[in-house]
C-alpha cells in the first residue's frame, strides 16, 4: 500500500499546500482541522487520492484521542505525521498580553502537538518506522518585541523536536523540524483577529514565502530514503534576514 501522511491544520495555508504536494507525491492522506467545510472542499480537489478527514480541536485531548481512535483500519498505520496546526494570537507586550491568547498558543502550538503525537505514535513504534515533521518557526529561534508567548511556544516546539528525536531513536522514527520565516497564509489574519488590513501590511513591499514553498521542502524531506533525516530546515523569503529584519521596497 502507498504511504500514509497525517497532516494537522490541513484546512488552510501550509497544511493545505502540504496535502496537495504529498498527494502529488503519491501519499494517502489523513487531513485534520476544525473547519470541516474547508477539509471537504480540499477532499473534493483530491478525489483521486484515498483521503480520510478528521475534525477536531488539537487543544482538546479527549477529542484528539477519539478522532485518531476512530480511524478506519486502512488509515491507522501512519507513516508520516506533519504537526502543522497552530497560530499566533495577538502581538502585545507581555504586560498587556491577553491570557486567553496565551492559553490558545500554548495549548494549540505545544500541547496540541503533543496530544496528536502521543495518539499517532503507537502505530509507528509498533512497526519501528515513521517520520514526524513539526512546523516550528524562525520565532522559535529568535526573540522579537511583542512575540513573547508565540516565540516561546515555537521554542518549545524546537526543544520537543530534539527530545522526540532522541526518545524515538530506538524505533528508527525520524523526527524533524521546518522553521519558516514569513509565509503569506491566514496566519496574520488570525494573529490580528480578522483585521485584514493589518494582516495585509505584514506582507507589503516584499515577496513572502508561499505555502507551496514550505510544502515543497516538506515533500523533499519525506521522500528521502529511510536512512536520511533532514532534521532542521530554516526557510526564509530572500527579503528576510531575521525575524523582524525584512527589506521592503
Ligand atoms: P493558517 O492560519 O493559514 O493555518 C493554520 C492551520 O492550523 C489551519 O488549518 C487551522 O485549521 C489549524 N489550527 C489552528 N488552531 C487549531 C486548533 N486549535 N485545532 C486544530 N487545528 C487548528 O496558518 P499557517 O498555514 O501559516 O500556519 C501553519 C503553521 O505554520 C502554524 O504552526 C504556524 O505557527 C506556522 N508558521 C507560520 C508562519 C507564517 O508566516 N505563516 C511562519 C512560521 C511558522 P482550523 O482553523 O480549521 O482548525
Ligand atoms: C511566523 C513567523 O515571524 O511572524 O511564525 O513569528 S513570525
Amino acid at each position: 500500500m502507498t504511504k500514509l501522511a497525517f497532516i494537522t491544520g490541513a484546512s488552510s495555508g501550509i497544511g493545505r499546500a502540504t496535502a496537495l504536494a504529498l498527494a502529488e507525491a503519491g501519499f494517502r492522506l489523513v487531513l485534520a482541522g476544525r473547519r470541516e467545510e474547508r477539509l471537504q472542499e480540499l477532499a473534493r480537489k483530491l478525489s483521486h487520492v484515498p483521503t480520510h478527514l478528521l475534525t477536531f480541536d488539537v487543544r482538546d485531548q479527549a477529542a484528539v484521542e477519539a478522532a485518531i481512535n476512530s480511524l478506519p483500519p486502512d488509515f491507522q498505520e501512519v507513516d508520516v505525521l506533519i504537526n502543522n496546526a497552530g497560530n499566533a494570537h495577538g502581538l502585545a507586550p507581555i504586560q498587556e498580553g491577553n491570557p486567553q491568547d496565551w492559553d490558545d498558543m500554548l495549548d494549540g502550538n505545544v500541547k496540541g502537538l503533543l496530544y496528536v503525537s502521543r495518539a499517532v505514535l503507537p502505530a509507528m513504534t509498533r512497526r519501528n518506522t515513521g517520520h514526524i515533521i513539526n512546523i516550528g518557526s524562525i520565532a522559535g529561534y529568535e526573540a522579537y518585541a511583542n512575540g513573547n508567548v508565540y516565540c516561546a511556544s515555537k521554542a518549545a516546539v524546537a526543544s520537543l523536536t530534539k527530545c522526540m528525536r532522541l526518545d524515538l531513536l530506538p524505533h528508527s522514527i525520524r523526527v524533524a523540524e521546518v522553521n519558516p520565516g514569513a509565509v503569506e497564509t491566514e496566519f496574520s489574519q488570525v494573529r490580528f483577529k480578522g483585521d485584514t488590513e493589518r494582516a495585509a501590511k505584514v506582507y507589503e513591499g516584499f515577496e513572502p514565502l508561499r505555502p507551496e514553498d514550505v510544502a515543497d521542502v516538506i515533500r523533499f524531506m519525506v521522500t528521502r530514503p529511510p536512512h536520511v533525516n533532514v532534521a532542521e530546515v530554516l526557510l526564509l523569503p530572500t527579503a528576510q534576514g531575521a525575524a523582524t529584519t525584512i527589506r521592503r521596497t
